[in-house]
């Protein structure tokens, strides 16, 4: 047939191309949505662009991953989102077109997205049922027959034309069965969203419903003079809605604290336990202040904060099940903390129980956690960075070695032990500021968990180093506020920090990078006086 009899057989081809994209469009929301209908019911994390996300990040570089974490801070996860629904949109817009050449092997291309999706969500790691697959595949199986659908109406003749005459094509016929396709996607997609939310409802209810006890052990009173009176300065403890959250859930997991356990179990536990969030509360509580930081945490970067957290400590527990740290003879040099989602978290067992606060937490500065922060349980380790330390909704504790298991960020390139560098931080002036001349007050935050600060130096530009005042010392596993009177002179000039820990060690100047073990080199602020 030529280009022209086809014409005459098929009128209006280009006419009705976009009509054919648009198919396309209308068939991939209408696969989302029943997809995310089907996940609030199978399980929310199975909805195909939060596994498909979930898969992305777990195979992002980590050079990419930084990239992203800093240049969209925590608006990194929505952003892949976006990309995610942005590739979806373009593909489907193609196959509605292709759809209109090949009809079946267009919608067959839509089958094959379901698979996709299928696939990454039955082989995510907090996946445990092959009904996993259901919402890509039924999403996928209602795209594709949408698709052949309303193609069908586009290659449709115009009621009582017949084939090959007149310009018509069921135009009307295909408005009207779009329109209910997308009012049905709607729908679905609207009804999918608040079953999910009600599946969130039993965890919203049993963080309301937490009393929490008073701690046995209670933290030390805040010494007179941990918060100075500096404007700009970090407050000594960060409130919950201010700490910063590091982590790879798309989807915050929101676990009902009623029906959430904790299996203890592995190399040398001669007792396994399984505990429930009652059986934490009856336990002895501890109540301490601990700074976290990220190992993710650029020189200056804000990935630390400084919390009151009430917790079970995990050495007792690990005692009652038989576990010995090496240094006492016992068989597994690491804990093996695993998450609700997935997540692998390792740390040293002789750190755990050499006396440090280590804990099992509950509460973060009088609360409940917080969903974002861990909720109902997380673990802290002093000292130690949180991704070797701090498994946030954590469900299940594991003694193995070091030499028989590499955790998550292990597997990743990261340290497998990653002690808290020696840090400081000028959080005012910001950079770039305009200061007046005269006195300056330049201040900020140094920390060295576990070991504690023992002095912070300043220096403008390449004068010799000048003694910070410290703020009194909470604990040496909290940061430390310092503050510096300059006298400001007229001009541009560099302000530099570093801090000296209790060890007697100063921070080194040599910059690193934050992989594999967490960033050094001190922090500086250009700033401009007026
Ligand atoms: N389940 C889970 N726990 C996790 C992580 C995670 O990705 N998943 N990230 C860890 C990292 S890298 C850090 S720095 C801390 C951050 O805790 P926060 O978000 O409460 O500040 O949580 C740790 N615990
Ligand atoms: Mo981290």
């Amino acid at each position: 047939m030529s280009d022209e009899e086809k014409k005459q057989r098929n009128p209006g081809i280009r006419t009705r191309v976009g009509p054919a994209a648009l198919s396309g469009l209308l068939s991939a929301c209408a696969a989302l949505a029943v997809a995310e209908l089907v996940a609030a019911v199978v399980r929310p994390q199975a909805g195909p662009v939060v596994a498909v996300g979930g898969a992305a990040i777990d195979r992002t570089p980590i050079a990419v991953k930084d990239w992203a974490i800093r240049n969209f801070d925590t608006n990194d996860k929505l952003i892949l989102q976006l990309g995610i629904l942005t590739v979806l949109a373009l593909f489907a817009l193609a196959l509605g077109v292709l759809t209109f050449r090949h009809r079946r092997s267009g919608a067959a291309g839509v089958l094959l997205f379901g698979a996709v999706g299928a696939v990454a969500a039955t082989s995510r790691p907090d996946s445990t049922s092959v009904t996993d697959a259901l919402p890509s595949v039924l999403g996928a199986v209602v795209g594709a027959a949408l698709l052949y659908v309303l193609v069908g109406r586009i290659l449709a003749p115009r009621r009582g034309v017949p084939e090959g005459q007149g310009e018509g094509w069921d135009r009307r016929g295909f408005v009207i069965a779009a329109t209910a396709a997308a009012a049905a996607s709607a729908g679905a997609g609207v009804l999918g969203r608040v079953l999910n939310g009600s599946s969130d409802q039993e965890a919203v209810a049993s963080r309301k419903n937490i009393d929490l006890p008073p701690p046995d052990s209670r933290a030390p009173a805040i010494p007179r003079g941990t918060q100075l009176r500096v404007a700009g300065v970090s407050p000594f403890i960060t409130p919950n809605s201010d700490f910063y959250r590091v982590d790879t859930a798309l989807v915050v997991p929101k676990v009902d604290a009623t029906a959430w356990r904790l299996r203890v179990h592995g190399r040398g536990v001669t007792r396994d336990k399984t505990l429930t969030f009652e059986d934490l509360l009856r336990r002895e509580l501890i109540e301490r202040d601990i700074t976290l930081t990220c190992v993710s945490n650029e020189v200056g970067g804000p990935y630390v904060g400084n919390a009151r957290w009430t917790g079970v400590r995990l050495a007792d527990l690990l005692e009652e099940c038989g576990v010995r740290p090496p240094s006492a003879g016992g068989p597994a040099d690491q804990l093996v903390a695993r998450s609700v989602d997935g997540m692998t978290i390792g740390s040293p067992v002789d750190d755990v129980m050499d006396g440090r606060d280590a804990m099992l937490a509950v509460g973060m500065n009088g609360r409940p956690l917080p969903f974002d922060h861990g909720f109902p349980v997380r673990m802290l380790v002093p000292g130690l960075y949180g991704y070797v330390s701090a498994c946030k909704w954590i469900k299940d504790i594991e003694l193995t070695t070091f030499d028989a298991y590499d955790s998550y960020w292990v597997k990743r390139d990261w340290a497998r032990e990653a002690p808290i560098k020696t840090q400081s931080r000028i959080d005012t002036p910001k950079p770039f500021a305009r200061p007046r001349t005269g006195t300056v007050m330049v201040a900020g935050v140094a920390w060295a968990q576990h070991r504690g600060i023992d002095k912070v130096e300043v220096r403008v530009d390449d004068e010799p180093w000048r003694e910070a005042v410290l703020a009194a010392e909470d604990s040496r596993d909290t940061w430390r506020q310092w503050s510096y009177a300059w006298q400001a002179t007229k001009g541009g000039h560099t302000l530099t920090v570093r801090a000296t820990d209790r060890t007697g060690e100063t921070q080194t100047d040599k910059r690193t990078r934050t992989v594999p073990d967490g960033a050094s080199g001190w922090h500086s602020v250009v700033v401009t006086v007026e």
